[in-house]
C-alpha cells in the first residue's frame, strides 16, 4: 500500500516550543511567562532557538524528505497586548519564516493559537471571556490580509487540552482542578471563537483553506462487557472529544452530548453552561464551511466505573505508573493488559487512531480531508560525546504502526491527505521542559546544534517512496 503522490510529510512545531526569544524583538508576554517565572523548573528560552534558526531547520526538512511543516504564529509578537498596537518586527518574522518554507519547497500550516494566549488576554479570563474571542478574531482578520502567502491555516490547536489542562487537571495555568463547569464553557468558547474565524475567513473569500486541529484520544471502557465501564468511556469521550468534533465538526450539540456534559455537572454539583442561539447559528455555519480537520493522536484511554472523588496525578517527569486520574462523575483511567505504555503513562494504541479516523468519516460525513497534525513518541534521549546519532528504534516502531493505522483507514475510505510528526525537531514540552524529546532531530540545547536520529533516516525512505518501511 502507497500513500498518494500529493500526500504531504511534515514535521510539526508550535511557536512557543521552539521559538525561544520570548522577550525579542517587542513580543507580549503570554500565560507561560509568568507561571513558569515563578514554578522555576524550566522556562522557553533558548527552546530549540527557531526564531534564529529556522533557515537550518528547514533545510534540513527539504533534505530529510519533508515537503510540510505546521508552525504557529505567537499572537504576542503580532500583538503584543493581544489587540491594538501593532509590532512590525514580529510580522517581518513571519513573512521571513514562510519566504524561507516556499525557498526550500515546503508548505506551512499556520496555528493562529497554540496554546499561548497574551498575558493580557489571559488575566482578563482567557476563554472564559467572550470580549476575548473578540480579540482573536480581529487578530485572525489581520493574519489573513497581512500572510497571503500562507494556504493553509489552522483556527486553534487542541482546545481540549487547553480547557481541560486550565480547569480539570490543573497542568497548565490557571491551574484550576475539577471545576467542569469552566471547562466545557471555555470548551463551547473555544468551539465558537473557531466558528467566527473560519466565518470571518470565508466572508474573505480568500485562496487557502482552514480548519481546526484537534487532540482526539480515542476512548474505550476497560472491560467491553461492563455497562459501568461503557458509560464511563461516553463521559470521558464527552469530555474530551465529543463537545469538540459535534461543535466544530457537525456544528451542533446532539441531545445525548448535552446530556452527558450535564449529567458531569450535576454530579459535581456544578452550573450548567451558556450556549446561545446565535452561537449555534454560527457554529453551523462555520462547520459547512471547513476545509479540513487535523487529527493529533498519541493514546488511547480505557475507562472504568468510579464512583468517589475527584483525584488526579500528572506524569510531567517520565515516572513510569506515576499518572493518576479519577474523575467525579466520569470513571477512573485504567491500563488494559498487553497494551504496552510510554514512561509517561500515556497507552501505545495504534488501532485508536484508526477507530478515531474511523469515527470521523462515519459519524461526520461532510469532512472531506483530514490531516494527522501531531503523532509521535516522546522518550528521554542524550547524545553521548562518542555518537553521532540517537538510535530511536522504539520511536521509528512507534511511527510505523501509526502508519499502517493510517494506510488502513485511508483503504477504508478515510481521505488522509498528510501526516506531521510531533515533533520536527526536539522542543520544549510544556508540562516537562526538555526531558522529553519527541523530534526526528536532536538538539543539543546548550549549543543549539542539530543531530538526524535514525528516525530521520527512516522518515526520509517513506516521504521519498511513499511507503512504510
Ligand atoms: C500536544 C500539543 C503539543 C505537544 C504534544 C506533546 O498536546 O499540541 O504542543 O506538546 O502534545 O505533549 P507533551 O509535550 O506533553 O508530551
Amino acid at each position: 500500500m502507497k500513500f498518494p503522490n500529493d500526500f504531504l510529510f511534515g514535521g510539526a512545531t508550535a511557536a512557543y516550543q521552539v521559538e525561544g526569544a520570548t522577550k525579542a524583538d517587542g513580543k507580549g508576554r503570554v500565560l507561560w511567562d509568568g507561571y513558569l517565572e515563578k514554578q522555576g523548573r524550566f522556562n522557553a528560552d533558548p527552546a530549540s532557538d527557531f526564531y534564529h534558526r529556522y533557515p537550518e531547520d528547514l533545510a534540513l526538512s527539504k533534505q530529510f524528505g519533508l515537503n510540510a511543516i505546521r508552525v504557529s504564529i505567537a499572537w504576542s509578537r503580532i500583538f503584543p497586548k493581544g489587540y491594538g498596537a501593532i509590532e512590525q518586527r514580529g510580522v517581518d518574522y513571519y513573512h521571513k519564516l514562510f519566504a524561507e518554507c516556499a525557498k526550500d519547497g515546503i508548505e506551512p500550516f499556520v496555528t493562529l493559537h497554540h496554546f499561548d494566549s497574551p498575558e493580557n488576554i489571559y488575566e482578563d479570563g482567557d476563554w472564559l471571556n467572550p470580549a476575548n474571542i473578540d480579540h482573536f478574531v480581529d487578530y485572525a482578520k489581520f493574519c489573513f490580509k497581512e500572510f497571503p502567502e500562507v494556504k493553509y491555516w489552522i483556527t486553534i490547536n487542541e482546545p481540549t487540552s487547553s480547557a481541560v489542562q486550565q480547569y480539570v487537571t490543573g497542568t497548565f495555568p490557571p491551574n484550576e482542578k475539577y471545576n467542569f463547569h469552566k471547562t466545557f464553557q471555555a470548551e463551547h468558547n473555544l468551539n465558537l471563537a473557531h466558528a467566527r474565524v473560519v466565518n470571518a475567513y470565508k466572508a474573505m473569500h480568500l485562496a487557502g483553506q482552514i480548519g481546526i486541529v484537534h487532540a482526539l484520544q480515542t476512548v474505550y471502557p476497560l472491560d467491553p462487557a461492563s455497562a459501568g465501564d461503557q458509560h464511563a468511556a461516553d463521559l470521558q469521550d464527552t469530555l474530551d472529544n465529543r463537545v469538540f468534533l459535534d461543535g466544530t465538526l457537525a456544528g451542533h450539540y446532539p441531545d445525548e452530548t448535552l446530556q452527558l456534559m450535564r449529567e458531569i455537572l450535576v454530579a459535581n454539583r456544578q452550573a450548567d453552561i451558556q450556549i446561545s442561539n446565535a452561537d449555534e447559528a454560527e457554529l453551523q455555519e462555520a462547520a459547512d464551511q471547513l476545509d479540513f480537520v487535523g487529527v493529533n493522536y498519541y493514546f488511547s484511554k480505557f475507562m472504568k466505573a468510579y464512583n468517589g472523588p475527584s483525584e488526579t496525578v500528572h506524569n510531567g517527569t517520565g515516572k513510569k505508573g506515576s499518572s493518576i486520574s479519577r474523575l467525579q462523575g466520569i470513571g477512573e483511567s485504567g491500563l488494559r493488559p498487553g497494551v504496552p505504555v510510554t514512561d509517561w503513562d500515556w497507552p501505545i494504541y495504534p488501532k485508536g487512531l484508526y477507530d478515531q479516523l474511523m469515527r470521523i468519516h462515519q459519524n461526520y460525513p461532510n469532512i472531506k480531508n483530514l490531516y494527522i497534525t501531531e503523532n509521535g513518541l516522546g522518550l528521554k534521549e542524550s547524545l553521548s560525546p562518542d555518537q553521532h546519532t540517537i538510535q530511536d528504534d522504539k520511536r521509528i516502531d512507534y511511527i510505523q504502526q501509526h502508519m499502517n493505522a493510517i494506510l488502513q483507514a485511508m483503504q477504508d475510505g478515510v481521505n488522509v491527505k498528510g501526516y506531521f510528526i510531533w515533533s520536527l525537531q526536539d522542543q520544549f514540552s510544556w508540562t516537562n521542559g526538555y526531558n522529553k524529546r519527541y523530534g526526528l532531530f536532536y538538539v543539543d540545547f546548550d549549543t543549539q546544534k542539530r543531530y538526524p536520529k535514525k528516525s530521520a533516516y527512516w522518515f526520509k525512505e517513506m516521504a521519498e517512496t511513499h511507503t512504510v518501511p
